[in-house]
């Protein structure tokens, strides 16, 4: 199997919303054994320790939860998410979904350099896709790809080195999707598979086809994984649950596809707030996942028939 060099780098931002804990992800990200799991397929894995937010002079705003904090995260991760994609596959481990406009932007920055083009691959329940001025709660983690798509009225964050084309960004598992967020999309050419999609057609075709484009362009792939992607039957560590989310075998599908593809060059694991889990499962099922998408696969294809 194709060895990576895999970096590991924890990513404690809790600034995107109000109720605390996703601090402490990547510290249970590490207790779960992520590292120890890639080890064992025969990766290079170097833990790089936490990020620390820039300290930035940048005034809060009332209407939003703690601006200036996600503004700091933003400039720092950006940072390391260049340098990182120098040296291998970045593993962010959050922190909630603010952290995504720090490394993406990063992760962007990086392969106009190269001159290779991005996709973005966002599994979530939320399309996150608001701007500073249409989020109804303030909190943002809501904001992401408005952010990283290049959309206006981001005036305190680093402009977005390289906006993301929307047909360069594919959307899966949304089912919690705010009126102005949908409007907006509607104006866009992101690719948007809603639950529905997946009940009727399969979780299978719509990836097959995104992966196929980005095959097509060689492009790179950062892969941002929500734990709300997940139902929260089996995730139940996060703090925006939304009932009827994937299953355990649909997510499993999507990361062996993502590994068959041999497309992902970074990837954020976020929204896991290890105070909300019982006896680490979902930190243990999101690991499990990560191995998956690393290549951890149950026979090597083709399956014997029992024909
Ligand atoms: N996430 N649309 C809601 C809001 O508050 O703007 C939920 C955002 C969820 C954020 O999924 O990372
Ligand atoms: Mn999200
Ligand atoms: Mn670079
Ligand atoms: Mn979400």
């Amino acid at each position: 199997m194709h060895t990576r060099d895999i970096l590991l780098i924890g990513a404690p931002v809790d600034s995107g919303k109000r109720r605390r804990g996703c601090l402490m992800g990547p510290d249970a990200f590490r207790v779960a054994g992520l590292r120890e799991a890639l080890e064992g397929l025969g990766h290079r894995v170097t833990d790089k320790g936490n990020v620390a937010a820039e300290a930035v002079d940048v005034p809060d705003d009332t209407r939003l939860h703690a601006l200036a904090e996600t503004v700091g995260w933003t400039r720092s991760l950006l940072r390391a998410a260049e340098e990182a994609m120098g040296q291998g596959m970045p593993i962010f481990l959050g922190g909630d979904h603010a952290l995504s406009m720090g490394t993406v932007a990063g992760v962007a920055a990086h392969a106009a350099r190269v001159g290779r083009p991005l996709f973005l691959l966002w599994l979530d329940a939320h399309s996150d896709f608001h701007t500073l001025e249409s989020t109804e709660s303030g909190n943002l983690h809501g904001v992401s790809v408005a952010y990283l798509s290049g959309r206006e009225g981001f005036g305190a964050f680093p402009a977005m080195p390289a906006p993301i084309p929307g047909k360069n960004v594919c959307m899966i598992g949304l089912r919690s999707v705010d009126p102005a967020e949908r409007e907006a999309l509607a104006a866009t050419d992101i690719h948007l598979v809603d639950m529905r999609a997946i009940d009727e057609n399969g979780i299978r075709a719509p990836l097959a086809e995104f992966l196929g484009r980005v095959d097509a362009a060689d492009g790179l792939l950062h892969v941002s994984f929500d734990v709300d992607f997940l139902d929260p039957a089996i995730a139940p560590a996060v703090g925006t649950t939304s009932p009827g989310g994937t299953t355990f075998r649909e997510a499993h599908l999507v990361m062996e596809m993502l590994f068959d593809s041999g497309r992902v060059t970074s990837l954020d694991l976020v929204e896991l707030n290890p105070f909300l889990d019982e006896r680490g499962r979902t930190a243990g099922l999101m690991v499990d996942l990560t191995a998956s998408l690393l290549g951890r696969r149950i026979f090597d294809r083709p399956t014997r028939s029992l024909a």
